[in-house]
């Protein structure tokens, strides 16, 4: 699948059985029908019998579906990132690596979109990360709550990571592989933070990155706990910012040295 414009698109999954069957069967319709693309479920650690549901949800799919992949199922439970990342692993040669979650806050149409738009633009152009903005032009709708912590969150990572970004934990994202495989040994956060790592890692590299404004609903039944989550992604971010200097201290000292 090495052709120009191919899509690797990744649905990190945790207990999402009962949301995804709302998703996943529109999702590879539209994906079928535009070409280039395959989708991959990755579950992990998510216990027997939901895999076994999300293993038969999969496979009568796949029937009807030719966009399907195996389901990916992992015994251990390794967190978003993980998950998007050990399918990234699993390329089958695309140009370009995606994720979206299962929830269906992003719809069909609007990945659609995303990918169409990536391929106008091309890989030169960078990876292409969905954000979440109200404006006009735009359906979002968010929990107010949900909107502060976001909020109150993006502004941290901004500041933390001197990144203008507007919102990196929006569930929806296309890296061109090349670029991905420029970074992906620096990639070591594997829960909720791992976008902003990524971000920080492709910036770093000098690729560029552009927000696109997307179409969102909040779904009930996330699995992001408010409190303990926002507390371990800061976490994280602090992580990410001294992993950061570190390796600009490690140039410096290469350069000098030299
Ligand atoms: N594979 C995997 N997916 C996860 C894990 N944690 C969250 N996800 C997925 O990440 C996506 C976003 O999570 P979601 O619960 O919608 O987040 P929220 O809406 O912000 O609470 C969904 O597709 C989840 O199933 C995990 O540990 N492993
Ligand atoms: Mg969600």
């Amino acid at each position: 699948m090495s052709a120009p414009g191919t899509v690797f698109l990744v649905v990190p999954c945790s207990r999402e059985s009962g949301r995804i069957g709302e998703f996943l069967p529109g999702l590879c319709e539209k994906l079928d029908a535009l070409g280039g693309c395959r989708v991959l479920v990755v579950e992990d650690g998510s216990g027997v019998d939901e895999q076994r549901r999300m293993n038969d949800m999969v496979t009568v799919l796949q029937a009807k579906h030719p966009v399907l992949c195996d389901l990916l199922m992992l015994q251990e439970n390794i967190g978003k990132g993980g998950a998007v990342h050990a399918g990234w692993a699993r390329h089958e040669g695309a140009e370009w690596l995606a994720f979206v979650d299962a929830d269906g806050s992003i719809t069909p149409d609007e990945v659609c979109r995303l990918i169409k738009l990536a391929r106008e633009r091309g890989t030169e152009q960078g990876a292409i990360f969905a954000t979440r903005v109200l404006m006009l032009g735009r359906d979002v709708r968010r929990r107010f709550f949900r909107h502060l912590i976001g909020r109150v969150y993006a502004t941290l990572v901004s500041w933390l990571l001197h990144t203008p970004v507007y919102d990196s934990q929006c569930g929806c994202k296309l890296v061109p592989r090349q670029d991905f495989a420029r970074v992906a040994s620096r990639l070591t956060i594997t829960g909720f933070a791992f976008d902003v790592q990524l971000l920080a890692a492709l910036l770093d590299a000098g690729i560029t990155v552009r927000e696109e404004p997307i179409d969102w609903h909040d779904v009930a039944g996330g699995k992001v706990r408010l409190v303990c989550d926002s507390i371990l992604m800061f976490r994280d971010v602090l992580r990410i910012r001294r992993l950061r200097k570190e390796r600009a201290q490690g140039r410096q000292g290469t350069v000098m040295s030299s």
